[in-house]
């Protein structure tokens, strides 16, 4: 009898573990990244996943997914939005559509420096915030890419060098400057690189030191022109509701975690431009300035795309710029 009672008492405690919510269950987000894990970005998000594991102990564990192995670089935002994902990286400037003024960071010769970048940001994010929540996205951080030059196979001396070439683009804001500066422009995603280049598919594109580097272009590319056109930045979010779920002590430990994330993640953005210019130098890249003239006319059509972009985006453009320009 007593043997009976007991596995009757044990049969009932299983099934009420079964039935209740374990407390202390680690709840496991996926983050979708477009990008490589071995890059400044990727170290700075494994870094942040510890720095949550640590600071909840391990009751939130964020799984990592590179490459666009979950979800496509450009899908990334709708499938954090559906839940696909839980949270995402992506390049801020992919969601100008949905989101217009995440197009500012890719408006050519706007910033110069990652001082100005941060600049930018910080009149920036109010309004990104605003617009990913109504999009069910909760932003965490922003890392800038190190500033955008100019890659090509041949030597660049006027604008008439970009005619008949194709230019690798990666984000609308590339597809319009390839038009304007009279190139085809090609899509190519940034992993992608280094076969289009094999392929004989891309002339010319504009990108960073790091990705020049990463993807070991000078098989192909002699000439780096550091034009410092743009700062674009990856943005990380998560789900609004996915967020919410978690026990209020866990949404500080991630906010905490992000914030900690955002300031290193500018300072490795910053060393790793050092480090692969020096590359690409040592890999017999010419690293040089682009004639006089030529920045002229660059500069010039600059100031278009940005008229353009003004227009496009319509007041809230002036809600970035106005402020950005004043300070
Ligand atoms: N690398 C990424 C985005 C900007 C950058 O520097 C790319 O080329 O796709």
């Amino acid at each position: 009898m007593k043997r009976f009672v007991m596995a009757a008492l044990l049969a009932a405690g299983a099934s009420f573990a079964q039935n209740t919510p374990n407390p202390n269950a680690a709840t496991v987000w996926k983050l979708a990244t477009g990008y490589r894990i071995e890059s400044f970005h990727g170290k700075n998000l494994t870094e942040f996943a510890h720095a949550v594991d640590r600071a909840t102990n391990g009751r939130l564990r964020i799984e990592l997914y590179p490459n666009s192995s979950l979800a496509k670089l450009n899908d990334i935002r709708t499938a954090v939005q559906e839940g696909k994902a839980q949270a995402g990286e992506t390049i801020m400037s992919s969601m100008v559509k949905e989101i217009p003024i995440a197009g500012a960071d890719s408006v050519p010769f706007v910033v110069s420096s990652y001082s100005d970048a941060l600049r930018l940001w910080q009149v920036q994010r109010p309004g990104i915030e605003r617009a990913m929540a109504a999009h069910g996205l909760k932003v965490l951080y922003a890392v800038p890419w190190p500033p955008q030059g100019l890659y090509s196979k041949k030597p660049i001396a006027t604008e008439m060098d970009f005619q008949n070439t194709s230019m690798r683009t990666y984000n609308p804001s590339t597809v319009r400057i390839a038009q304007l500066l009279g190139a085809a422009p090609v899509d190519v995603p940034m992993v992608d690189v280094a076969t289009a280049l094999a392929q004989g598919r891309m002339d010319n594109m504009i990108t960073s030191s790091v990705t020049g580097s990463e993807n070991k272009v000078w098989s192909h590319i002699k000439h780096y022109y550091e034009i410092n056109a743009w700062f674009p930045k990856n943005i990380v979010f998560v789900n609004a509701a996915a967020f919410k779920a978690l026990a209020p002590e866990m949404q500080t430990s991630v906010l905490q975690a992000s914030e900690a994330a955002q300031t290193r993640g500018w300072a490795l953005s910053l060393a790793a431009n050092l480090d692969a210019t020096n590359d690409l130098k040592n890999n017999g890249i010419k690293v040089e300035r682009i004639p006089r003239e030529l920045e002229v006319k660059l500069k010039r059509l600059g100031e278009k795309f940005s008229r353009e972009w003004v227009r496009s985006v319509g007041n809230e453009a002036n809600t970035i710029f106005v402020p950005y320009y004043a300070q």
